[in-house]
Order: C-alpha cells, then structure tokens, then sequence
C-alpha cells in the first residue's frame, strides 16, 4: 500500500505549481498577455499543476527574476530590455529603428531569436519559450518636446538596466540613468529623472502622464519581452507541461501582437486627453544620430554585423 502512495506524494511535489511572474503593471500590453497566458495555461493544465502568476515586480524586478529562475523559486519569467546582460547579441533590439513593424519582427522571431539568439541564452542556461510584445518604445519627459537628439540634452533620461539602452540614450546625448521600473513612477514624480522611454501601454499602465507633460513619439525601439525558463528548470518539466507552456505561449504571441497594434492605435488618444503634449520626433535627425550604436554592437558582438544584415534584409520580404 505505500508504494502507491509515494509515487502520488512525489509527483504533486514535482510539478503543483508553475510560478510564473513579469515586472510591468496588470494594465500594460505585457500585465494583459501574462494573464492571458496565464488563463490558457491553467485551461490546458486542469487541476494538475497551480499556475502562480506575480506581476508589478511583486517577487522581483527582471533582474532578480532572472536570479529567481536560476535559483529555481521562479518557473517562467517575462523579461525584457536586460536580455542583452544575459547575452550581447539581445542587444540587436537596442539597434534603434531596426525593426520596421510587426510582420518585420516576427520574420526576425522565426529566422534570427528562435535560432541564433535562443542559441546564446541556452549557453547562458537561459531557456527561450517565446516572443512576446513590449511594444515600439516612446520617450516622456516633463521638460520640452524632443524633435531631434540635441532636444535630449542634458535631460536625465531612465532606461532600463542594460549598457546597450544607456549607451543609445548618451549617444543622442541624454543623460541616462537606469533603474527598475517599479521605482520610475516616484523618480519622475520626485523629479529624480526628468523623463523616460517605454511603450504606451507601459506609460498609460504605471500612469506616468499624471507626472510627464511632454510624449515624443520615436518608436526608437521595438522592445520584445521573452518568456524565459531556466535552461535546466525546463528539462526537468514534465513533458506534457512543456508542451502546455509552448502551445499557450505560441497561442498568446499571436493575441499580444494584435493587441499591441490595437493599443498603439488608441493609447495616443487617452495620454492625449491626460493632458500630455504630443508629437513626432524628426526620424531621420534620430536615424542619423544612431550610427555609433550600430557600430558599437558590430564591434562588441561576436558576428554582430551579420545579424544587423540579416535583420535587415528580413524587412523587405
Ligand atoms: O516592465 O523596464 C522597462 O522599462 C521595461 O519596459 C519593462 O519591461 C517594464
């Protein structure tokens, strides 16, 4: 009779519980996808396995995710613009205006991050399951419109915590400061930081208009948020768990890329009525201004420049 018993015991312990968790607010594009995830998630797992969702940062912000899924207390996390401290060649997403629209990204997805880039974050011990949407990335901030890079000047920018966001914004002249976006809020409103730069359902999520007057729109960057697995902590799923996980997360990929068109389209309107000026950066001043970075990420990535040929030449297809 106890064997039985054991062998129920020790697989409800293995698996019960799937913690899976993001950084950004309930209301952004990323907080709707990881509940949509998550509902379609623990449809197919019925009452096997507990999906655990956190999000706002509320066990960590991405970079103590990462610790926490090496650790193995976290299952699955959302994480963003840092990938590039996990491995340079992430920084491909730093390469300001690379990414031309959606279908663009996800020609890149398929031929470029599912392979060479998933590739670079295994060896890192890091599991990619899937792209998701950030969003194209806009710049706040409470002092001037910004038209051209020489508008930045001297503002104290926040990026997220990665050299590669930093090194875009001091290249346009900023004065970068990173930090976790659970703490971007209060730096604004404290005046800590004079501005920011994030996609719109992120800037309308945290509710920065009630602390930013001026929305400048760049769409510098089209910033992914992948969902990650430790590279161990995935292998040791169950088969049958990692195929409920790949299938929601393909599942949810196609629903947040919709939504985040829809959300591009209609949020410009909502920061408008909270009283935010906004306007549309001189593209081509900024196009020009980006060169270094590129040049930076050919230097320092190893086969760097053919990634950047190979994105582009992905955009004409
Ligand atoms: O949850 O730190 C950032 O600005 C990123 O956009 C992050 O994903 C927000």
């Amino acid at each position: 009779m106890i064997a039985p018993l054991l062998a129920t015991l020790s697989t409800s312990a293995l698996a019960d519980k799937i913690v899976f968790a993001i950084g950004g607010t309930p209301h952004s594009l990323q907080g709707l996808t990881a509940q949509h995830f998550t509902d379609l998630l623990q449809e197919r797992l019925g009452d096997a396995h507990q999906v655990e969702y956190y999000h706002s940062g509320q066990i960590g912000d991405e970079r103590q995710l990462l610790q926490k899924l090496r650790l193995g207390t976290v299952n699955l996390a959302g994480i963003s613009s840092i990938m590039p401290t996990v491995a340079p060649s992430f920084a491909l997403f730093d390469l300001p205006f690379l990414v031309k629209d959606r279908d663009h990204l996800l020609r890149i997805d398929k031929d470029i991050v599912m392979t060479d880039l998933a590739q670079d974050a295994e060896e890192k011990g890091l599991h990619l399951v899937s792209t998701w949407e950030n969003g194209f990335r806009q710049i706040t901030n409470s002092k001037r419109a910004i038209n051209v890079p020489d508008d930045l000047d001297g503002l104290k920018i926040r990026t997220p915590q990665s050299e590669w966001r930093t090194l875009m914004f001091k290249t346009w002249g900023a004065n970068p400061t990173p930090m976790a976006f659970s703490e971007v809020f209060v730096a604004l409103q404290t005046g800590v930081v004079d501005g920011q730069e994030n996609p719109l359902s992120n800037i309308d999520g945290a509710k920065f208009q009630e602390v930013q007057d001026y929305l400048s729109l760049s769409n510098h960057v089209y910033s992914p948020i992948w969902l990650t697995a430790s590279a161990k902590g995935w292998e040791s799923l169950p088969d049958d768990v990692q195929s409920a996980i790949q299938e929601s997360a393909a599942e949810t990929q196609q629903w947040a890329l919709a939504k985040g068109l829809e959300l591009d389209n209609e949020l410009v309107t909502t920061l408008e009525d909270a009283g935010m000026q906004v306007n549309q950066v001189d593209r081509a001043a900024f196009v020009e201004s980006s060169r270094p970075v590129y040049e930076a990420y050919a230097e320092q990535v190893e086969g760097g420049q053919e990634l950047i040929d190979r994105a582009l030449s992905l955009a004409e297809e």
